[in-house]
């Protein structure tokens, strides 16, 4: 076997063709690698779904790696720890009852795995820059990749067809952004637009983050940080169970929208 450079060019460029045409009709798009979009993703393609994850950055985990403040560390109360138990992340009792920790770092890279190894597709180094609705329901979604808005170039985007989106880019809910924008008051909010995000209380925050974790517009799901944001809650910190439980509520509605 001889290792030549332009048949390296040719497996990786030909692999990942594959891949895109492979993911341009889709069951589900999740714009998002944070811990909401991972965990969605994962039960999502357990199930047997067509799922497709887009992450503006070169790395997925979001604000998952850098724990709080720096410290590479997260807390998950009771409730979601079955969660890391079924994605295999390692917890440690803390000495206050109910409260677990688990490294940053192993909970980003170990979610990750099991999600890919589920058969949850990931495109790193693309935005959504935008959505396509058609008849009031998402129909797909706009993407470019990142390097691109990074250098201000003007260059047309791609698309993809997929009859849900789901919202897990956090606190800045760009997707909801989008159809509030171009569709002013037709969010299913109090206000019929985004509500914002309201004073850090993680007590409130983590139990309305799973309330609110639902269909924001016909197609468009909000899960994680950007359902307080959108349905204005509180923000929480760095305690992650409503992430990780919001990512497996928005995978459960979305199947029951399949199962219908
Ligand atoms: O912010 P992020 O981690 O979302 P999350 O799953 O988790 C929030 C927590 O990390 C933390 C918290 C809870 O304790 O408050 O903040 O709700 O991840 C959002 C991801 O979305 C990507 C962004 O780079 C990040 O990795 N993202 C945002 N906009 C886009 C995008 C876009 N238009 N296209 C692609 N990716």
């Amino acid at each position: 076997m001889k290792l030549d450079e332009v048949s390296i060019t040719k497996a990786i460029v030909e692999r990942y063709f594959e891949r895109l045409m492979n993911n341009l009709e889709i069951d589900v798009a999740i714009v998002g690698g944070g811990p909401s979009g991972l965990v969605a993703g994962y039960f999502l393609a357990k199930a047997g779904c067509r799922v497709v994850l887009y992450e503006r950055k070169l790395s997925v985990g979001g604000g998952m790696w850098g724990g709080g403040m720096l410290f590479n560390e997260i807390v998950v109360q009771q409730d979601a720890r079955r969660l890391l138990d079924e994605l295999e992340v390692r917890t440690t009792p803390y000495k206050e009852p109910g409260y677990y920790t688990a490294s940053s770092v192993e909970s980003v890279s170990t979610i990750t795995s099991k999600a890919v190894k589920a058969g949850l597709s990931i495109f790193n180094c693309v935005s959504v820059e935008d959505v396509v609705v058609k008849n009031d329901r998402i129909s797909g979604l706009v993407i470019n990749w990142t390097a691109v808005s990074m250098a201000g170039l003007h260059v047309d985007p791609l698309s993809v067809r997929s009859p849900f989106i789901i919202d897990a880019t956090g606190h800045d809910t760009e997707i909801v952004d989008m159809i509030e924008r171009k569709a002013p008051g037709k969010l299913s909010t109090p206000s019929g637009n985004k509500e914002g995000e309201k004073f850090m209380n993680p007590e409130e925050a983590e139990k309305l983050t799973l309330e609110n974790t639902r269909e924001v517009f016909s197609g468009l799901y909000v899960t994680g940080m950007a359902c307080n944001a959108t349905f204005g809650g509180p923000r929480m910190g760095p305690i992650f169970g409503g992430m990780l439980l919001s990512g497996e509520k928005v995978a459960q509605l979305i199947l029951k929208e399949f199962s219908r």
